[in-house]
């Protein structure tokens, strides 16, 4: 009995320090101290996340059999025992399933892994398009197609503490360095393509919680996908060393529900002043003589 409670104490102590640990590894974001990977917001994130526990638990299966056999053996036949080695070199059967059983693992993870690869690839279908180009050392975002466009630079705030030099305070500024002045929003469960290029000189595009990172290279186009299960905000850096500033052009994605992502992208279109009557014509049929009037009422 006594031995019995101190057992549950003990599994229920266990568990209680697993539980951040098991938070950490669901949180979309890195984290300090972080044990295990993210599982991300994405499929591609999720598909890596899945590959990668797979694999894990394989290698802790091996690993618990392998050591488990050695320190087994080492012990029942130990020398103070009495233990004499066998003398045989070759055994067929042993080699035979010691070439087998590793030649079936290789197989049964490279199945998967290269199904999930492959859907990683596939930009097809996509309903949103955003051009990315790295500039030193900023980010300019393009919805392609909806003439909306603009720049995401490192916000003002970290800026300023960086060029101070004073020390910063984590819980003060959580995010510095990781803050931008005009966040690429995205909505919900809507496969957006990505193609990303640069202007200058090599950067990378990274957001962690999306499960892939992106050479950005002058001249060429690359691409990738995402689509973000979860609203919310996810943080990530340029990932190629790209000049003196490379530390400084964070990304911050911001996932927004889609009735939320067309009322902010209808907001960021160009006012229609350009052109005089078609804005109008939904209202009232325009005379020629009031058409140029009717952007200044729109707006
Ligand atoms: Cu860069």
């Amino acid at each position: 009995m006594q031995a019995k409670g101190w057992w549950k104490r003990l599994t229920a102590t266990g568990l209680l320090m697993a539980a951040p640990v098991l938070a950490w590894a669901q949180a979309a974001d890195p984290h300090r101290w972080q044990l295990n990977m993210g599982r991300g917001v994405t499929p591609s994130s999720v598909n890596a996340y899945e590959a990668h526990m797979i694999v894990l638990i394989i290698c802790v299966v091996i690993g618990v059999l392998v050591f488990g056999a050695m320190g087994y053996a080492m012990w029942k036949f130990r020398k103070s025992k009495g233990a004499v080695a066998a003398q045989f070199t070759h055994n067929t059967t042993a080699e035979i399933i010691w070439t087998t059983i590793p030649v079936v693992l290789l197989i049964a993870m490279a199945w998967p892994a290269t199904a999930k690869l492959i859907a990683m690839y596939d930009t097809r279908d996509a309903e949103i398009t955003v051009k990315v180009t790295g500039y030193q050392w900023m980010w300019k975002y393009e919805y392609l197609g909806e003439g909306v466009e603009f720049t995401s630079r490192m916000d003002q705030e970290s800026d300023r503490i960086r060029q101070s030099g004073e020390r910063v305070d984590p819980e003060k500024n959580p995010y510095y360095l990781l803050e931008v002045d005009n966040r690429l929003i995205l909505p919900v469960d809507t496969k957006v393509r990505f193609v990303i290029t640069a202007d200058d000189v090599i950067h990378a595009w990274w957001v962690p919680a999306l499960g892939w990172k992106q050479d950005a290279v002058p001249g060429i186009i690359n691409e990738a996908w995402a689509s973000i299960d979860t609203p919310g905000v996810y943080r990530g850096q340029c990932a190629e060393l790209c000049g003196k500033d490379h530390a400084f052009m964070p990304i911050v994605v911001e996932a927004v529900s889609k009735e939320e992502f067309a009322r902010w992208l209808a907001a960021q279109k160009p006012a229609p002043a350009a052109e005089p009557a078609p804005a109008a014509v939904d209202e009232a049929p325009v005379e020629d003589e009031q058409a140029p009037a009717a952007p200044a009422d729109q707006a």
